[in-house]
């Protein structure tokens, strides 16, 4: 497993697992970006090319500004800062947290952030929260690679679990809380802001829990992983699921980010299938066992048993 490690007094680094040992791969992540500093990071493949991408999370500086978050696609040898090309750094939010998703299961992964800010000198209070949603990739030509860049658009409102009225906002975690497939987010509210200004209290401060809606027919499927030689959970595991000869990726990181943690269980979206058409599974146990399940229905919580034996569900 790789770490992306963001810096709080120092700069931003990146390191390979390695057998065991871990490798400095920091000199592969654009030097404007090693000093960037950052609430919270989202690894997740945002332009579905199966390589796990980088995104940085960030809020406005004292006087109000900043707060542009930067994502980096992964080339496979490096990163590239695509963060005006895939509309990311036009808006700047001071979002404090943020999980990935693929919200609306349409097969590419969105992005949610909580907003608030803790005691700028322009800006004290509750902000909406923002669903950046993906809506597709475009070919580009960014330092001399051809590259998928996906396009992000704000979302804010009703509909886009704003939660602007309810103390500062302060984190999110992710999971599937009434087994309908499409995720959820619970809000956790109320931070202080003892310190900068601490006439500022809020004494709200409550959860927030978000039901996603999707009357749309995309299929989607949950994955629960149990190692057997692996680790129980199955943490670092490697999972693509193909459908129509496209390929998604997971990763299992357990969901852990900034202050918080998702549900570990993995989550896909496909958009509509046909009927009678069905996924193919291949996990990559941290073990470096290898195990594919054809034939697996969408629409449903499937649970994989870590084995050498290929299987069919
Ligand atoms: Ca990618
Ligand atoms: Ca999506
Ligand atoms: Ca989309
Ligand atoms: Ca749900």
């Amino acid at each position: 497993m790789d770490l992306f490690l963001k810096g709080a007094r120092t700069d931003n680094a990146f390191v390979l697992g390695d057998h065991h040992q871990f490798k400095d791969a920091t000199s592969s992540i654009p030097h404007s970006v090693r000093k960037k500093r950052a609430e919270d990071v989202a690894v997740a493949d945002f332009n579905g090319d199966t390589r796990p991408d980088v995104w940085l999370v960030t809020k406005m500086n004292r006087m109000g500004k900043g707060g542009r978050d930067v994502l980096m696609l992964n080339t496979g040898t490096d990163f590239i800062d695509v963060s005006r090309e895939s509309n990311v750094s036009r808006h700047g939010f001071s979002s404090r947290n943020a999980t990935a998703g693929d919200f609306d299961n349409d097969g590419d992964i969105d992005v949610y952030e909580v907003n608030s800010d803790f005691g700028s000198e322009h800006i004290v209070g509750n902000l909406p929260n923002v669903l950046w949603e993906n809506v597709g990739n475009s070919m580009t030509k960014i330092a001399d690679q051809d590259l998928s860049v996906p396009k992000f658009i704000p979302r804010i409102g009703p509909g886009c679990a704003p939660s602007q009225d309810n103390g500062l906002g302060f984190s999110v975690a992710m999971g599937e809380f009434n087994g309908d497939g499409v995720l959820d987010l619970l809000v956790a509210n109320g931070a202080r802001d003892g310190k900068r200004n601490p006439e500022v209290v809020f004494t709200r401060g409550t959860y927030d829990l978000f039901l996603g809606i999707d009357h749309s027919p995309n299929a989607w499927l949950m994955v629960d992983l149990e190692g057997t030689t692996s680790n129980n959970e199955g943490i670092g595991a490697i999972v693509h699921a193909t459908v129509n000869n496209k390929t998604y990726l997971r990763t299992a990181d357990h969901g852990v980010h900034e202050k918080t943690q998702d549900d570990p269980r993995l989550h896909f979206g496909f958009g509509p299938l046909d009927p009678g058409d069905r996924i193919s599974l291949e996990i990559r146990w941290p073990s470096g066992l290898r195990q594919v399940i054809d034939g697996v229905a969408p629409d449903q919580v499937l649970k994989v048993v870590e084995t050498s034996h290929k299987n069919s569900k």
